[in-house]
């Protein structure tokens, strides 16, 4: 992609988080990573007891946003409720191992250091390319005086959004974004078509359930190897999966969590993982799950959609040439496994996909 176009594509990108975030009104925001995660036990225990009154619950856990504005999904901010995104690394070249440091400011102004851990991580660390490829799932180390840092290699060319999830020490959970560039020569990824069944190292799991816009819906993804269920998966992270939506346009962030918890005398180790995920609007959805065995995290990709919408043929992640679907969606006719075997194996800290990060 030229210069030129590359630019458009940014202010596309940006008309297109103004739009979602004007065009939201008054639907309800995510689930999850906000308000709702520093009492994440108590919500767990009402998603199982009714599904209806979650999306109350959820109506007003927007991430903060100052002002009143409410509702707003996260992740579309880098600055709210007082608290700042700033990243001291803002160019990362594709293909280099970087060492990328960032800090949460906070409210006084000094990078905040006292977090309440979430899902046991201070804080989460999303990266993904705005066309929705390349997701990694990282947890960066504290270095002091607030300064947070991660291995991070950005595969290829393009513009990135990276999400950090925690929650100030007595203030709410929230995540904010911010944008990272990896200069270079880039051609976005059409967004895959929905698809039920997505394939990881030999993995395979089919996702059951729609997402309904402005209301809960379970979804529940069944983990299978060599066309046995997976029954002894592993907690990762207190939990058995842990689901990432991302919506196509914005990147809107729903940290979704699982119905149960591992321990609790109801909730098996597989092969199913039930979540309640709400969508704050129609459209196409980037769903990331990642779950544990073997030791290792693995993560499976899905694109599904709610409110009747399709996914946009056009738009900026359109090619003239039909773009290769994207590594872990496969339809069942063309088996598991394929060309994710390539997938490597990750550290369970750092499980991505892709293991770029070493
Ligand atoms: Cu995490």
């Amino acid at each position: 992609m030229n210069g030129a176009t590359k630019v458009g594509a940014y202010v596309l990108g940006l008309a297109a988080v103004f739009g979602g975030a004007l065009g939201i009104g008054k639907v309800v925001g995510p689930i999850g990573d906000t308000a709702a995660e520093t009492s994440h036990t108590a919500t767990g225990t009402s998603h199982g007891a009714s599904g209806d009154s979650h999306g109350t619950d959820h109506a007003t856990a927007g991430p903060a946003a100052p002002g009143g504005a409410g509702d707003v999904p996260g992740g579309l901010q880098v600055s709210a409720a007082g608290y700042t995104l700033v990243p001291r690394t803002d160019v990362v070249e594709p293909g280099e191992a970087a060492d990328f440091r960032f800090s949460v400011i906070g409210p006084d102004g000094r990078p905040v250091t006292r977090f309440t851990p979430q899902h046991e991580k201070k804080l989460h660390f999303i990266v993904v390319r705005r066309d929705l490829s390349g997701f990694q799932h990282l947890h960066p180390e504290e270095k002091g005086d607030g300064v947070w840092s991660v291995p991070l290699t950005l595969p290829e060319a393009g513009e990135y959004r990276a999400f950090a999830d925690f929650a100030p020490e007595g203030a709410r959970g929230m995540t904010l974004g911010m944008d990272l560039s990896a200069p270079g020569d880039y051609r976005p990824e059409r967004l895959a078509a929905p698809v039920r069944t997505a394939t990881v190292d030999g993995y395979t799991v089919s996702l059951a359930g729609d997402l309904a816009p402005g209301r809960t819906s379970r979804l529940t993804l069944s983990v299978s190897k060599g066309g046995k269920p997976v029954t002894d998966l592993e907690p990762y992270l207190g939990a058995y999966g842990h689901l990432v939506a991302l919506r196509d346009g914005d990147l809107a962030y729903l940290h979704v969590h699982p119905d149960g918890e591992p321990g609790d005398g109801r909730t098996a180790a597989g092969p199913g993982i039930t979540f309640f995920a709400e969508v704050p609007s129609a459209g196409a959805y980037r769903l990331f799950l990642d779950f544990k065995h073997g030791g290792t995290v693995r993560t499976a990709e899905f694109t599904a959609t709610a409110g009747g919408a399709t996914v946009p043929e056009g738009g900026p992640g359109a090619t003239d040439d039909p773009a290769p679907e994207k590594g872990s969606e496969k339809s069942p006719e063309e088996g598991p496994a394929g060309e994710d075997s390539s997938k490597s194996p990750s550290p369970e800290d750092s499980h991505n996909p892709d293991d770029h990060t070493h």
